[in-house]
C-alpha cells in the first residue's frame, strides 16, 4: 500500500510521458470485471490516468505543445458559431466538439429530479450544510483556458490543455474538464466560507462501461480568514470548528505523514506546518463523513432488497496525491469488489489563487469528487451510459426518491442484451510527407482518443466498450498497424445482425475519412 502510494505520487511529479498518455495506458489494459460486482471499478488504471494527467508540474516537460493541426484529430463539423445554454461563441481552429457531446450540455442530469445524478448529490450535499456552505449547481460549462487551467497553476504545456484529451470550442473556450474550473471565481466572490459545485465537465476519453466523454462532478472547499478569527489564531479556530463536526466509526488508513518535502510538500512559504495540519485535519473529517454517509445509504438499500446481505467492513485509505492546485494533496480510495477505486481528490488549497483572487489572507481545503462513479456505487448501476437512458424502465426505479432519500433502492437490470464483438484492424495513415520518418510522425500524431470519437459518433450509446487487441510496427516498412475490438451492445434492445454490420461498416469507413487510416 505504501508503496503503490510512493510510486503513484513519484510518477506525478516525475515522469509524465508525453500527451495523451492516460488513454494509451488505459486502452492497452483489461478491465478490472469483478464478479459480484456489476461495476467495471479499473481503479487503479483511471487513479493513474488521471493523476497523471492533472499532476505534471513538476513532470517532465512535455514537448508535445497543444497545437490546433494535430493531424489525426478527427474533424467534428465545423460551424462558424455555435450556441450553449443560450449564449453563442465564435469557433476557430480548435474546434473539436462533436455534436452528441454539445447535446450533453443541454441536460443537467445533476439537477434532474430523482434522477440517480442528481439524488448522489443531495446525499453528498446534506453532509455540508448551509449557511456555512453554499451551493452551485447552474454553473455553465464554458469556460475560458484560463478558468480551466492557468488560474489553477496548470503549466502551459501541461497535457490536460491538449486537444487529444479536451473539447475546445475555440482557441480560449472549452467545455470543462473538472469543477475546479470556478474555484478562483468563487474565491474572489467570498460569498460563504465554503462551497459545493455541481456540474457536468466533459473530457475526451476511453470508450468502455466506467467512461463517458460527459460525466458529473462535485467540487467544495472551506476557507478561514486569517483576517477575521478570533485573535487572529486561525489554527485554534479550525480545530475548533473541527471539534463541531460530527464523528463516525470507521477505520481510515493513513499512514503517512500530513506532508513530506518531496512527496507532498508544505506551502512553507505561506502556511505554518501547524496551519496546513489543522486544515488537513479538517479536509479529512469532512470528507471522511461524506463518504461513510454515501456507504451506510448503500449498505441500507443493500440489506432492504436482501435481508441476508453481508457486507465486507467499509474500507477506507487516505493516499498521497498531486494536483497543481493543492498542497500537500490527498485522494481517497474505498475497497469495493477487490479493488482499491479512488473516489475524490484533495489538498490544501494554493495560496497563490488566494492571492490571485484577492483574498491573500484566507487559507483553506478543497476536493473534487467524481458524481458518476459514486452513483453508481450507490445504486450498482453497471454501465456509465444508463445515466443517459431515457427508458422508463431505467427511470421510473428512482421514482419518488428525490423527496425521500430513505427509500432509495439499487438498480435492477431489466435485462443483458446479447454482445457483439467485431474487430477493425488498419495501418495508420502513411506518412511520407513527414520527410520520410513515418514510426516517428505515426507515434507522435495518433491518439486513441480519436479513434474512440470516431467510433461514438457513428454508434453512439450502442457501443459498449473499444479494445486495442493487437498492434505492431513492420519492421521494414516502419508502418504501424492497429487491431481494436468494439463490443456492440444496446442498453435497450437487441441488436440484429444486419444492423450491427451497417454500424461497423460506418465506423469503418468514418476512421478512414476523418483519420486517414487504412484498412487491412
Ligand atoms: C480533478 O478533476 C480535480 N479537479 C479534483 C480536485 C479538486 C483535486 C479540488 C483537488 C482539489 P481528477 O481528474 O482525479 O481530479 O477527478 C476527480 C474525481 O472525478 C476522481 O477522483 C473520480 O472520482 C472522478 N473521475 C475522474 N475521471 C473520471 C472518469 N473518466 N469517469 C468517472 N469519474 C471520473
Ligand atoms: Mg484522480
Amino acid at each position: 500500500m505504501g508503496g503503490s502510494r510512493t510510486l503513484v505520487a513519484a510518477a506525478g511529479r516525475r515522469t509524465w510521458p508525453r500527451a495523451g498518455a492516460h488513454a494509451h495506458v488505459s486502452y492497452t489494459a483489461s478491465l478490472c470485471l469483478r464478479r459480484g460486482s456489476q461495476l467495471s471499478c479499473r481503479s487503479s488504471l483511471t487513479n493513474q490516468c488521471w493523476r497523471a494527467a492533472y499532476s505534471s508540474v513538476f513532470a517532465t516537460p512535455s514537448t508535445h505543445q497543444p497545437s490546433p493541426t494535430t493531424t489525426t484529430t478527427p474533424k467534428a463539423s465545423s460551424p462558424a458559431t455555435i450556441h450553449v445554454n443560450g449564449k453563442t461563441y465564435k469557433t476557430d481552429s480548435w474546434f473539436n466538439v462533436p455534436a452528441n457531446v454539445l447535446a450533453a450540455t443541454t441536460r443537467k442530469l445533476h439537477l434532474q429530479k430523482d434522477h440517480p445524478i442528481s439524488i448522489t448529490r443531495q446525499i453528498l450535499e446534506s453532509k455540508f450544510p448551509g449557511p456555512t456552505y453554499k451551493y452551485h449547481n447552474d454553473f455553465d460549462p464554458v469556460v475560458s483556458t484560463v478558468e480551466n487551467f492557468d488560474s489553477l497553476g496548470f503549466p502551459p504545456d501541461h497535457p490536460g490543455r491538449n486537444r487529444s484529451d479536451t473539447y475546445y470550442i475555440n482557441k480560449d473556450t472549452l467545455l470543462r474538464t473538472h469543477t475546479s474550473a470556478h474555484e478562483a471565481a468563487l474565491f474572489r466572490a467570498r460569498e460563504s466560507p465554503g462551497y459545493l459545485i455541481s456540474a457536468d465537465v466533459y473530457r475526451r476519453d476511453e470508450v468502455d462501461r466506467s467512461h463517458y466523454p460527459v460525466f458529473h462532478q462535485m467540487e467544495g472547499a472551506r476557507v478561514w480568514d486569517r483576517a477575521s478569527v478570533p485573535n487572529g489564531d486561525i489554527v485554534a479556530a479550525i480545530y475548533e470548528d473541527l471539534a463541531r463536526l460530527p464523528t463516525h466509526d470507521i477505520v481510515v488508513e493513513d499512514p503517512n505523514p500530513p506532508h513530506h518535502p518531496e512527496r507532498n510538500p508544505l506551502q512553507a512559504k505561506h502556511h505554518t506546518a501547524a496551519e496546513a495540519e489543522a486544515v488537513a485535519a479538517h479536509l479529512k473529517q469532512s470528507l471522511e463523513l461524506m463518504v461513510v454517509e454515501i456507504f451506510s445509504r448503500a449498505k441500507a438499500a443493500a440489506v432492504k432488497q436482501d435481508p441476508n446481505f453481508v457486507d465486507e467492513p467499509l474500507r477506507v485509505r487516505w493516499v498521497e496525491a498531486y494536483f497543481p492546485f493543492t498542497s500537500p494533496s490527498w485522494e481517497l480510495e474505498v475497497y469495493y469488489a477487490g479493488d482499491w477505486l479512488e473516489v475524490l481528490g484533495s489538498g490544501v488549497t494554493t495560496q497563490e489563487i488566494h492571492i490571485n483572487s484577492g483574498v491573500p489572507s484566507q487559507i483553506g481545503w478543497a476536493f473534487g469528487i467524481g458524481l458518476d462513479r459514486i452513483a453508481m456505487l450507490l445504486f450498482q448501476i453497471p454501465d456509465i451510459r444508463l445515466f443517459w437512458s431515457q427508458d422508463e424502465r431505467f427511470l421510473s426505479q428512482f421514482a419518488g426518491v428525490s423527496d425521500n432519500l430513505g427509500t432509495l433502492k439499487r438498480f435492477i437490470p431489466f435485462s443483458k442484451y446479447p454482445a457483439c464483438y467485431k474487430d477493425v484492424s488498419f495501418w495508420l495513415r502513411s506518412t511520407s510527407a513527414a520527410g520520410g520518418n513515418s514510426k516517428a510522425a505515426n507515434a507522435h500524431d495518433f491518439h486513441e482518443n480519436d479513434v474512440m470519437e470516431v467510433i461514438r459518433n457513428v454508434a453512439g450509446d450502442t457501443v459498449e466498450d473499444v479494445k486495442l487487441v493487437d498492434d505492431f510496427t513492420h519492421p521494414k516498412t516502419g508502418r504501424k498497424s492497429m487491431c481494436y475490438r468494439i463490443n456492440y451492445r444496446s442498453l435497450e434492445r437487441t441488436l440484429t445482425n444486419a444492423e450491427t454490420n451497417t454500424l461497423h461498416d460506418q465506423v469503418t469507413q468514418a476512421l478512414v475519412g476523418k483519420l486517414g487510416v487504412e484498412i487491412r
